[in-house]
């Protein structure tokens, strides 16, 4: 395992370390979500946590089904105690978030909106001081004429590349594009950019996650963890 590696499992270990027995949790996409995911299987294995889960993603719902993690929908329950994800970039400070690499933001956003708690799980190496220093911003755009979609957003000072999977536009659970977006740490203030985005007709959400988590939990190499609240 390599020290990012590790640094997933110690914030998977620490967020699991939340979770009460009776809680209908929301369950993140990525490989720290995974982590959370195989500690919650070994919490049940060894005593009774009886909790059901809402995926963010088809993956998240297939390796969630394999642990024998009970799980369930956002049609037959109407609030969630406790949602924990993953995240591309985690602002200091704020604590405001750039999601979606992973491409499961639209899912990741509905499951955190119906949350009463939003935690965040990530390694050292996702925190930063301004959003967009290292990850690009994604945004999910429906498929009809996406290049229109595109040249929109791009005329707000942001250069979108559209996300491709193999020779293909990679496509969400949704069926949707993805649109990764560069230099949105020149773009202004993340909220100013949020609202433009939405603003266009064929956007369908972002990967911004603005004030909304209720800590971070940052995992270390050496097995610690710090949170961020
Ligand atoms: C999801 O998975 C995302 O929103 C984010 O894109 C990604 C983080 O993945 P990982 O934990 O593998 O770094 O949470």
């Amino acid at each position: 395992m390599d020290d990012a590696a590790r640094g997933k499992q110690a914030a998977a270990r620490a967020a699991v370390a939340l979770i009460d027995s009776g809680m209908r949790l929301g369950l993140g996409t990525g490989s720290t979500m995974a982590f959370v995911l195989d500690l919650i299987a070994e919490r049940r294995a060894r005593e009774t946590l009886d909790v059901v889960g809402v995926p963010t993603s088809e993956r998240t719902r297939d390796h969630a089904a394999r642990l024998g993690i009970p799980l369930t929908d956002l049609d037959h329950v109407d609030a969630l105690d406790l949602a924990i994800d993953g995240a591309d970039e985690v602002a200091t400070g704020t604590l405001d978030l750039i999601k979606g690499l992973g491409g499961a933001l639209l899912r990741e956003k509905i499951v955190q909106q119906a949350a009463r708690r939003f935690v965040v799980v990530a390694d050292e190496g996702k925190v930063v001081t301004r959003l967009g220093s290292h990850a690009p911003l994604p945004v999910e755009v429906v498929p009809f004429a996406h290049a229109a979609t595109a040249r929109a957003i791009a005329a707000l000072g942001i250069v979108p590349r559209l996300r491709m999977d193999a020779a293909a536009p990679y496509r969400t659970d949704n069926g949707n594009v993805i649109y990764d977006c560069h230099g949105i740490d020149a773009a202004g203030a993340p909220a100013a950019l949020q609202s433009r985005l939405l603003a266009i007709a064929g956007v369908v959400e972002t990967g911004l996650f603005l004030g909304v988590t209720e800590r971070a939990i940052i995992g270390r190499a050496d097995g610690g963890s710090t949170e961020m609240l």
